[in-house]
This record gives structure tokens, sequence and C-alpha cells, in this order.
């Protein structure tokens, strides 16, 4: 007896891949209803072909983006409480999982926004780079609070993903100034705060997020404007307790020059990475549901959640 992944596990995996779905947590979301999806169509008797399958669907997500730790975070979380010695005990407690997790993400955001909100003051200047659910949560938090707040955005080259932070803040009736990456230094005099979010958090406190805020963080630090990482525990990297480093993502170089306008200049290299580190001395704090910490002590929070180290329940016996 054998299962095959169903093709919404595949269509999830190619979506997160083209950044259809995109961004940490969102991704996180996506996988772990997928898994949900995979659950409940595997129809097979033998509880060893069930769990089997779960594992090669999780394999499939997991392989599609390698920075955000978000995703194999909410693999784990699922596939660590599917157990029982039927098929219907684990297909059953996969689609809970699923759902708590689902659940626990929203929770946190909303907690971490008013944690984050805290940070602001009616009136401040935002400066955003990428789009980030976490991030804006703390924006729509204060908003909540009676602060009104006006937002320098971004546009994050080469995807842009400041145009999806200028509609979300627009929606939010905060007026928003669009800038190229270039301009971030320039317009940080009229910054009271940076705002970010991230893929990961290593052990060090180390942010890893879009490509950008490494160089912005310093800016920002010479300029004297605050800088916060907006991240739900989700985001932190366990791996990274034992020593290993975040894998930084490298796409695809048309995403930074398309082919035509590439051969007319003549032979060169293009690279694309995706993401970059902030080392923690440049942060002013990260934002959780938790609480808000320097990023030196996030280590604390991590060994909390983690012990020591993280299972890869999706891994081949
Ligand atoms: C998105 C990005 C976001 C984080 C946090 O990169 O860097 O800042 O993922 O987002 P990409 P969120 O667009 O390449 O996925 O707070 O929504 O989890």
């Amino acid at each position: 007896e054998s299962a095959a992944i169903v093709p919404e596990v595949e269509e999830t995996a190619s979506a997160i891949a083209s950044m259809e779905i995109r961004g940490a947590a969102t991704i996180a979301g996506a996988a772990a209803e997928a898994l949900a999806t995979q659950a409940r169509e595997t129809a097979v008797e033998d509880p060893a072909t069930f769990r089997a399958t779960m594992r090669a669907a999780a394999r499939r997500l997991h392989e599609t983006r390698p920075t955000a730790v978000s995703l194999p975070n909410a693999l784990r979380y699922v596939l660590q409480r599917m157990e029982g010695d039927d098929v219907e005990t684990l297909r059953r407690r996969v689609v809970r999982s699923s759902a708590r997790f689902t659940r626990r993400l929203e929770e946190a955001r909303d907690r971490l926004g008013e944690v984050g909100a805290n940070r602001l003051q009616d009136g401040d200047v935002v400066m955003t780079h990428c789009h980030s659910t976490d991030a804006l949560a703390c924006i729509e938090a204060a908003l909540d609070q009676g602060k009104s707040l006006s937002a320098i955005v971004k546009e994050t080259r080469p995807r842009n993903q400041g145009h999806i932070t200028a509609e979300a803040l627009r929606e939010l009736d905060v007026p928003v100034t669009l800038i190229v990456d270039s301009a971030a230094r320039r317009y940080l005099d009229e910054a009271d705060h940076v705002l970010v979010g991230a893929d990961s958090i290593a052990a060090d406190g180390s942010v890893i997020n879009k490509i950008g805020t490494s160089g912005l963080a310093v800016n920002a630090r010479e300029r004297g404007v605050p800088i916060m990482t907006a991240a739900q525990t989700i985001k932190l990297h366990p791996e990274t307790l034992t020593g290993h480093t975040v894998e930084i993502e490298t796409r695809d170089e048309d995403e930074v020059i398309d082919p035509a306008t590439r051969s007319g200049i003549g032979d060169l290299t293009v690279e694309n990475p995706a993401f970059d580190v902030t080392p923690p001395r440049y942060m002013d704090a990260i934002v959780t549901e938790s609480g808000q910490f320097p990023p030196e002590s996030i280590v604390t929070l991590m060994r909390e959640l983690f012990g020591d180290g993280a299972e890869t329940p999706w891994a081949e016996p």
C-alpha cells in the first residue's frame, strides 16, 4: 500500500517557491494547512503508510525555500503531534494541530503587535522594508491605541514588496511616502523608527530578513534612529542553538535584470541573494508575542522553547 502527495500540497509548494505565497508567517500557515489537506485526503489503512505519506508531503513543502524557519517550525509543530495507533487518530491529530497552529499564528501576531505598538508614539514616522505581517501588526495595534502614524516605505527591489506594504498601510489610512531603496539614508532623517520583520532569528540574536535590512540597520544606527524587528517566536531558528547557520536563499537572476537587457550589456555576473544577516548590535529590540528582547538575550527564550535543538520529524526513518 502506498499513497501520493495530493495536488493541493503540490500547488502550495509551487506557490511558495514562486512567491505567490510569501512572507515567513504566511508561508508557515499555508504549509500547516497543506498538511491538513494531505491528512484528510490520504485514504490508506496502514498507519505506517499514512505517516510516510505525511513525511513526504512535509519534505516537498520544506524544499521550496530555505531561509524562513517558520516553514520547518510549522511542519515540526504539526508532525510532532501526529500520534496514535490507527489512521483515523493520526488524521484527526494532524488536522487538529494544523488548525491550532494557524490559530496560534494569529494570536501571536496580535499579541506581539501590542508589544511593538508600545514602542511607537503618537505622530511617529515609521520606515519599513519589505512586507511583514508581524511588523504591520505593530502599526495596526498602535493605531488601535489611538496613535496617529505615517510611513516611509522602501520599495524593496527586486520584488517590490514595498508596494504590498504601501497598500496595506493605505487600507489602514496611514499616509505613505514610497521611496527607492537607495534613498533610505536620506529619509532616515525624517523617520522616528525603523520597523522590519524577520525570516529567521539566530541564537546569537542575528536577524535574517529581506536583503537590504542589514544596510538599513547600520544606517539607522548612524542616524540615531531606533530599529526593531517584529517576529513571533516561530521565527526563532532552533538549529542555530547547535551552531548551524541560516541558509540564505539565492533567487533567479531574471528577478534583477530581464534577459534581453542583460544580453545587451554583454557578459556579466548577476547575483540575487534574497536575504541578509543583521548582526545583533545593530538591532535595538526583537518584539515577540512573549515580550520584547534585546537581540543578545533571545537565546534564553530559544532554550525555553526548543531545549537544545530541533527534531526533523519529516526525515525518512
Ligand atoms: C519576506 C520578508 C519578511 C519576513 C517577515 O521575504 O523578508 O520581512 O518574511 O514577514 P519574501 P512576516 O517576500 O522573500 O518572502 O512578518 O509576514 O512573517
